[in-house]
């Protein structure tokens, strides 16, 4: 948390107008964005020159909002970006606590000497930033954004679309407020966007309704032909490679919520997705309810992390291979999980 002194310093480095970037995390998800393109809204008020950043492209649902056009994606052009990061005075990074979570970005931000500010929820944080906004019982980033901009005595200053993009994190991050991560102060921060102009309707259909009909045919068969369920580890998990994913002409984001349904099994607490990535390495997701904690799995297996429901990870092996892995470690959690 901040400080007041620190507070008062930060006032004081915004009171005139600068040059800032705001870093979000790779393959950046819909509370990553919408902080980051919800904060670059709000300081632009101020006359700062903001640049976003994002290690790579984000998924095509969530281009609709205010500021989108502007993201620079270092894939695609890395020295723009670079220069960004070299000239700010001050970099904001959004959602994530390790400089892991950058990629090669992180290379120019250690070279730059402006003020960092990381505002984030995650747990176990790394030591990156000298102002450091983090609360891990947050529901999302966007809340934190909402809480900073509040802290700032700016509350008056949130308009359309900063509501918009703040909204649509906090949606995103929460599954649409049913993760345990929901708290009263979530829906009291929502109602105060929609007072400041949130279009909550609209943005659920931008977000939800969106889907190309193959999208919605790789989910079908993604939950009819590979999903496993394993009643007596409370457990369900589904694959997919790259051949499956090929055969749904796979883009960004398509599987983004599909760890998510078998959860949805009466008596299930922990699921898993396998997603075989275009090198061949196996990207995995993982969600849980209770006390089953996910981060910690995560870490300690499948060299990862996140927060104690919901957590990503990765695996080298082949997806035979993982899988194995997968079952084995699900033996030694048997109690934990059955419990
Ligand atoms: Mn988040």
């Amino acid at each position: 948390m901040l400080t007041d002194k620190q507070i008062s310093k930060l006032k004081e480095i915004l009171g005139t107008p600068i040059k800032i970037a705001i870093i979000m995390h790779k393959s950046p998800d819909g509370d990553a964005v919408g902080s980051s393109l919800g904060m670059k809204s709000y300081l632009e008020k101020f006359g700062h020159k903001v640049s976003v950043l994002s290690p790579n492209a984000y998924p095509e649902f969530l281009k609709w909002m205010p500021g989108t056009k502007s993201v620079i994606d270092f894939e695609k052009t890395a020295t723009i970006a670079n220069q960004a990061i070299l000239k700010a005075e001050l970099i904001i990074f959004l959602d994530f606590n390790s400089l892991k979570r950058i990629g090669d970005l992180e290379i120019a931000v250690k070279k730059s000497k402006a003020y960092r500010l990381v505002i984030d929820h995650h747990p176990q944080p790394e030591n990156f930033a000298e102002y450091a906004y983090h609360n891990a019982g947050a529901s999302s980033t966007a809340e934190l954004v909402y809480d900073f901009i509040t802290l700032l005595g700016d509350n008056k200053k949130i308009h359309k679309d900063i509501a918009n993009c703040l909204y649509a994190g906090i949606m995103t991050d929460t599954g649409s407020f049913r993760f345990s991560s929901t708290t009263a102060h979530t829906h009291e921060v929502v109602a105060e966007l929609m007072r400041h102009g949130a279009e909550t309707a609209k943005i659920h259909r931008f977000i939800d309704d969106n889907n190309r009909d193959i999208r919605l045919r790789l989910l079908g068969y993604a939950v009819t032909e590979k999903m496993k369920i394993l009643p007596d580890f409370a457990t369900g998990f589904i694959t997919l490679t790259q051949s499956e994913l090929k055969r749904f002409d796979y883009k960004d984001g398509d599987t983004e919520g599909l760890v998510n349904e078998p959860t949805s099994v009466k008596g299930i607490v922990f699921s898993a997705l396998f997603t075989e990535l275009k090198d061949g390495e196996i990207k995995i997701s993982f969600r849980s309810k209770d006390n089953f904690d996910v981060n910690q799995f995560a870490r300690n297996h499948f060299n990862g992390g996140g927060h104690r429901n919901a957590a990503g990870g990765k695996s080298d092996l082949s997806m035979d291979e993982t899988i194995i892995r997968f079952l084995t470690l699900l033996s030694d959690y048997k109690k934990e999980l059955k419990g």
